[in-house]
């Protein structure tokens, strides 16, 4: 009886005495904490698939971008996509289960409210990332599949898009949305066949440097560049770095994307020499950033996601002309609050395409990006993807004849970009090879990329408060609703500088709030932002 089984399983994962909340990328925080979140999950992972009649559903075990002992876990949906956010407080309500009994009795209580019959088959698949305490938080999700009478496949270590890829090529095999070759190598083959398409007639100008945060994404590139061609073949020069896996504590320490972006500077380890183009992934490799040092002036300079939305969408934008579909096909762009100004302002006034702003969290802005036919979003972390509509599918397959060869060269760029997007997911290493075949298809340098718009200054901040949950947000976490009149000081600091524009939100994967300023100079926007970091600070002490 899957009952008893559930409980006497749930008895060796008791819960501590912490209150638990699905956040931003599902559960996050310091590993030895999470052992009876991950039982639970795993068992909601059996409900949700047998919710839907026995489609798989993904369980990733990966902090992503925080530090070595923190962990996470995040469910992924049939078509890759995250956990349908209504399912977030079910997730809530049985990870803060209070003991064995109330875990059964959530279980049940889930199932029935959802209608959900508990005969269905239930199959899921998990991965996770390097972190050391992974392979006992896997043990913990076993427990939790075998109680509840799920079938599961381990596929070991894996980025998060791979497991987002995995599970999409599962639940769509056999159907007319068939997404690839259910394994490792056929995403590796399915990248790199898209990429030599993409890039035929180009060359890729100088090589690139990757720092992997000494995450997954290390040992995963190295055995992806196995299938992508050499520069000598026509294809890249990939030089990896920071792909140190044996080291845990390593993960993510001085390197990395989020050390990247939020620091605005290269990683201490980094030998590029200037006008060398770099990039660096974060610990679960689902976000990029690109940097350079100008030889000009020796300065850094970060093209973090903001710039990658520009360069994808004003590209695609192009090529849908050039391939006589502008009519038929609308681009748009999903950004966050986090989105530089100077990009939104470059993508409606230059680019005239339309920009949607969200909440935090790809969920959000993947879900936005769908009201499109092509849908590019970013956040300015990194994080991101293109999303193709049913309908922008059929055009580039099968429906939409070229009138000419040069609409024909078009739409088989457009073609190997669909395959080369990972669609499931913001995925860096598919990021990084869009991000190449377009500055190929360009002839652009990095300083031409840059050349596109002026960044406002910015600086983003963490303050520690006392309980980030009495801050409460609205309007795309553009304004602060509680505590009570925090928001009209806000204004009022902003209202001092030119140009000056901040907000501050919680963390949703981190116990700490973040603020974001961008003002006219760069002493402007650093002052603003630690004006409102001690106002945070002052509400939430
Ligand atoms: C996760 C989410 C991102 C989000 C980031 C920071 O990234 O997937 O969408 O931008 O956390 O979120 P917050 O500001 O709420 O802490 P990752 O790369 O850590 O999975």
């Amino acid at each position: 009886m899957p009952s008893e089984q559930i409980l006497a399983a749930s008895a060796k994962h008791p819960k501590p005495d912490t209150t638990f909340q699905y956040g931003t990328a599902g559960f996050r925080m310091k590993a030895n904490l999470l052992d009876s979140v991950v039982f639970r999950v795993g068992l909601l992972a059996s409900l949700r698939s047998r919710k839907l009649n026995g489609q798989t559903i993904g369980v990733m075990i990966t902090a992503s971008h925080n530090p070595p002992e923190d962990n996470g876990i995040k469910l992924v949906d049939p078509m890759g996509e995250m956990l349908e956010q209504s399912w977030e407080s079910h997730a809530t309500w049985l990870a803060n289960s209070p003991d064995d009994k109330t875990v059964v009795e959530r279980y049940h209580t889930i199932a029935s409210e959802l209608k959900i019959n508990l005969e269905n088959k239930a199959n899921v698949i998990y991965a996770r990332d390097t972190r050391a305490s992974g392979s006992s938080l896997v043990a913990s999700l076993v427990d939790a599949l075998q109680s509840s009478g799920a079938v599961y496949t381990d596929y070991k270590l894996l980025t998060t898009p791979q497991l987002h890829y995995l599970v999409r090529c599962i639940n769509t095999k056999g159907t007319q949305y068939e997404y690839g070759e259910v394994s490792e190598k056929g995403y590796y083959e399915k990248l790199a066949d898209a990429f030599k398409r993409a890039i035929k007639g180009k060359t890729v100008s100088g090589a690139v440097t990757v720092d992997c945060a000494n995450g997954v994404g290390g040992p995963k590139l190295r055995e992806f560049l196995k299938y992508l061609p050499t520069a000598a073949d026509g294809g890249i020069d990939i030089k990896v770095v920071n792909d140190d896996v044996l080291k845990p504590e390593a993960l993510n320490m001085n390197c990395g994307a989020d050390y990247v972006k939020t620091g605005q500077r290269a990683p201490p380890s980094s030998k590029a020499s200037p006008g060398d183009r770099c990039c660096s992934l974060d610990g679960d490799a689902d976000r990029i950033v690109y940097y350079f040092v100008n030889p000009k002036d020796n300065a850094f300079q970060l093209l973090d996601g903001d710039r990658i939305a520009t360069l994808a969408a004003s590209f695609l934008a192009d090529l849908s002309r050039q391939a006589g579909l502008s009519e038929k096909l609308a681009v748009g762009v999903v950004q966050t609050a986090y989105a530089n100004g100077a990009s939104t302002h470059y993508i409606t006034s230059d680019l005239k395409l339309p920009v949607v702003c969200t909440a935090t969290g790809v969920k959000h802005l993947h879900h936005a990006a769908t009201r499109f036919d092509i849908g590019v979003y970013f956040e300015a972390n990194g994080h991101g993807t293109v999303l193709f509509s049913p309908k922008a599918v059929k055009q580039l397959t099968y429906a939409y004849e070229p009138q000419s060869p040069a609409q024909k060269t078009a739409l088989d760029t457009l073609r190997a970009l669909l395959d080369l997007i990972n669609q499931a997911v913001g995925d860096a290493l598919s990021d990084m090879l869009l991000v190449e075949v377009i500055l190929a298809h360009k002839g652009w340098g990095m300083t031409e990329w840059t050349r596109t718009y002026v960044d406002l200054p910015n600086r983003l901040v963490r303050v520690e408060v006392r309980d980030r949950g009495m801050f409460k947000v609205v309007d795309a976490e553009r304004q602060m609703e509680e505590p009570k009149n925090i928001q009209s000081q806000l204004n009022e600091l902003v209202q001092k500088y030119k140009d000056g524009r901040s907000f501050a939100r919680p963390s949703g994967t981190e116990d700490a709030m973040r603020v974001y300023a961008e003002a006219a100079t760069r002493a402007e926007a650093d002052q603003l932002a630690t004006r409102v970091a001690d106002l945070v600070k002052r509400f939430g002490a």
